[in-house]
């Protein structure tokens, strides 16, 4: 072969690929679609079939002005009657699985160890998991989405230890009953905002307002606990079973202020602090250092003789060290951070902890969600963040998505998907970021917590004034389907 025969050959293969990677942006073959929603959100049935009351059902019946218009999750999206209709709209949109969580008060109504079960309860899921399987999609189980038992938290909740036993208990009954048809399961839902919003700053049931005490204690039983579960199905489920058990954390991307060391360090720290809290202990058995460092010394100052921050035996380090076969991301938007000035010593709570101050850019676009701007880059910084610190593990970005305040032409949502699946897709072929799953939220328009059915998040309209509870798609449920298919986005597909 002559030189220049060589030469041409080789121009054409490059310019050739470079053309392909221009026009041929799509998702890796790997690559999965799914879409989530959770137990209390979308079920409804709260007391039928022998259900127990959770926490959830307790906070809205006796302190209705705690969520926006008084609503409830008594009825929902009645999912619980309407799962195949569901079943159907997932199958609609293509998806390859289905993220839901388990109540856990519907198959164990008083929570607690070593009670009894209820049968009904077992059906349902075991309904919905063959409904599942029978139409090709893959169900991916979160084992607790908030909606801790009545009972437990009478007990304590999680800032109580023995939760862990409880926890046990429900996990082998779960694992035991799903995990034929279970391969993917996740322990604990964004556990930051049980611990933190739920016994810091009370804006979740149960509603405690005891931030830097009791969401300390929340978390440190919430670890082991899920440590717990993952060694049960490590020992007893996963040489018959095969599946994989992770823990989904959550956290804003934090994007420093400026490119100051002081900023820097802030952006790192408030990652730690809401992310590392849990992931770093799953991770390397302990909190992350910065936290420990700065509540020990803080708790010395204001006369505490040991840490509000409690801490791990060397064993239970070990024993915790290592407990997740994924790395979960649930992801919705992004701040600045910066530093600041020390508070007053004398403050006990997380955000004096803590100690960073916290911005946005007035003109990135908000949502119906107070808290959730859209800043589809924070993701793909999100993600690189979470596989420089872990090591390039496997990594599901397991929600993502945005509010709005209804209307089936969701212009804005089909942005949001667009442009965030975009910084999905940048990651994983310009940065090498092991990204294989990416789950929107949510299938449905759902009680969105303390904020009601006034934001919606859902791909599916449904009609809470009519009893049917008829689900209609919007706009973007059709995109999503297409993105599914042709495994691209818009602007790069030809
Ligand atoms: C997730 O949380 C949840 O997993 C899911 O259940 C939920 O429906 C979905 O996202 C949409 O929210 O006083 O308004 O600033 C903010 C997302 C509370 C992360 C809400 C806590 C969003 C973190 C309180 N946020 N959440 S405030």
């Amino acid at each position: 072969m002559s030189n220049n025969l060589l030469v041409t050959l080789l121009l054409s293969v490059l310019l050739y690929r470079e053309a392909t990677a221009a026009t041929n942006r799509t998702f890796p073959d790997y690559f999965k679609f799914g879409i989530a929603t959770a137990s209390y959100q979308v079920e409804g049935a709260w007391n039928e079939d022998g259900k127990g009351e959770n926490i959830w059902d307790h906070l809205c019946h006796t302190n209705p002005t705690f969520v926006d218009n008084g609503d409830n999750g008594d009825i929902a999206c009645d999912s619980y009657h309407k799962y195949k209709e569901d079943v159907g709209l997932l199958k609609d949109l293509g998806v390859a699985y289905y993220r839901f969580s388990l109540s856990w008060s519907r198959i164990i109504p008083l929570g607690l160890a070593g009670s009894p079960i209820n049968q009904a309860g077992i059906d349902y899921y075991k309904n919905l998991i063959q409904e599942l399987v029978d139409n090709g999609i893959e169900p991916m189980v979160t084992i607790f989405h908030w909606d801790l038992p009545e009972t437990l938290q009478e007990f304590g909740g999680f800032p109580n230890p023995e939760l862990v036993e409880h926890f046990a208990y429900y996990a082998r009954v779960v694992f035991e009953n799903f995990g034929d048809s279970v391969k993917y399961w996740g322990t604990f839902n964004e556990p930051l905002q049980t611990c933190h919003q739920g016994y810091g700053t009370g804006t979740m049931a149960p509603g405690y307002k005891s931030s830097g005490l009791a969401e300390y204690k929340c978390t440190h039983t919430l670890i082991k606990a899920h440590a717990r579960a993952y060694h049960i199905y490590d020992e007893e489920f996963r040489p018959q079973q095969q599946g994989y058990v992770g823990m989904i954390p959550d956290t804003m991307w934090f994007e420093p202020a400026s490119d100051s060391p002081a900023d820097q360090e802030a952006a790192e720290r408030a990652l730690q602090f809401n992310y590392g809290w849990y992931f770093n202990a799953v991770a390397n058995g302990n909190y992350p250092s910065v936290m420990i460092e700065r509540i020990d010394e803080r708790s010395k100052q204001q006369g505490f003789e040991t840490s509000r921050l409690p801490k791990f035996t060397e064993e239970e380090i070990e024993y915790i060290k290592g407990t997740y076969d994924y790395v979960a991301i649930n992801a919705y938007t992004t701040a600045y951070a910066q530093a600041k000035e020390e508070t007053d010593p004398s403050v006990i709570s997380y955000e004096s902890d803590l100690n960073v101050d916290t911005f946005i850019d007035e003109t990135w676009e908000q949502s119906a969600s107070s808290w959730l701007r859209v800043v589809p880059w924070g993701l793909r910084h999100l993600l690189n963040w979470l596989s420089k610190t872990y090591n390039h593990p496997e990594i599901f970005v397991t929600e993502n998505g945005v509010s709005d305040t209804g209307g089936l032409d969701d212009d804005r949502r089909i942005y949001y998907y667009q442009e965030y699946l975009s910084n999905v897709l940048e990651a994983i072929l310009d940065d090498g970021v092991n990204v294989t799953r990416y789950t929107a939220w949510s299938l449905l328009d759902n009680f969105e917590w303390a904020r009601g059915y006034s934001e919606k998040f859902g791909m599916y309209n449904v009609n809470f004034a009519n009893p049917e509870r008829p689900r209609t798609p919007k706009a973007s449920a059709s995109y999503y389907a297409n993105v599914i298919a042709s495994r691209c986005l818009v602007d790069t597909c030809e």
